[in-house]
């Protein structure tokens, strides 16, 4: 039995706190040399011990078990303008020293049957605690807007329904899904179209060009 929660808890604070500091200091430095940053914001919490508790029946998961079978008590969550930029950040995951990517799931391009798209990357992140090394578990996930606000609102849908939406509405879901990953994509040919009138980002106060009147891709169509 964990009977203070607060102090098996406690790395996992850490961990997030440290992973939030990092995370916005990527975003930092791209700013700090005048580039687009692919992260817009990271947001991070510790699992609520409640839910934790929840997720243990119904996973099956034994406390012995906890710090190595639950992934997402430490989570982090990167945000993104732009799908392209999810990879890219990805990358920069991928080149850290100070973690360990354990796992990689890609729900963009295997978006779940509910309409879930992100990147859920599992890392093992070491935090120095007084007396020692402890290598704590955390799930990041790598989405953009158009992703988050679909999520956001999908989960407290969920909570309302816990999780049995009649057969209507998880199709109605699942199409908001589809129209907000449009959106995504009509974004990104909009940057497209804009960067190739204007290769460069202009600091100098010169006035961005008209983007060109090719007809952008077919998912204009945001029905
Ligand atoms: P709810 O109702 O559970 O969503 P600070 O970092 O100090 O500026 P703070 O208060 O630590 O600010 O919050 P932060 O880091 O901006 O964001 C916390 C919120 O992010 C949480 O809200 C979660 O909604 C969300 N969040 C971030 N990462 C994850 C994740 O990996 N999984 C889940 N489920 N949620 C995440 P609350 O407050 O817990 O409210
Ligand atoms: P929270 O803190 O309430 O967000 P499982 O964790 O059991 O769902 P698995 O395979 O362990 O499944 O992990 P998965 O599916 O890679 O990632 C789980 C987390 O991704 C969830 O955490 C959600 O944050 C998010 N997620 C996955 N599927 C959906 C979905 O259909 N809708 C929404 N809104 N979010 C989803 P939890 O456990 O729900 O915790």
């Amino acid at each position: 039995m964990i009977e203070d929660w607060d102090h098996f808890l406690l790395p996992y604070e850490q961990a997030v706190d440290e992973l939030k500091i990092k995370l916005r200091g990527i975003r930092r430095q791209y700013k700090d040399a005048g580039l687009q940053s692919p992260i817009e914001f990271v947001t991070g919490r510790v699992k609520p011990v409640a839910s934790i508790q929840e997720k243990m029946v119904r996973r099956h998961v034994a406390e012995e078990r906890l710090e190595d079978d639950m992934q997402d008590i430490a989570g982090l969550r990167i945000m993104c303008q732009f799908v392209d930029d999810i990879y890219q950040v990805v990358d920069l995951l991928r080149k850290r020293t100070d973690l360990t990517i354990l796992e990689e799931r890609d729900y963009i391009s295997n978006v779940k049957p509910s309409g879930y798209r992100s990147y859920h990357i599992v890392v093992s992140y070491p935090v120095q605690m007084k007396d020692g090394e402890k290598k704590i578990l955390a799930e990041i996930q790598v989405r953009t807007l158009a992703m988050n606000f679909w999520a956001t609102i999908e989960h407290s849908l969920n909570y309302k329904y816990q999780g049995e939406f009649p057969q209507a509405l998880q199709g109605r879901l699942e199409r908001a899904g589809e129209a907000a990953f449009r959106l995504d994509q009509e974004m990104s040919a909009i940057r497209a179209d804009l960067s190739e009138v204007q290769p460069e980002s202009k600091s100098d106060g010169e006035t961005a060009a008209q983007p060109s009147d090719r007809q952008s891709v077919e998912s204009s169509k945001l029905t």
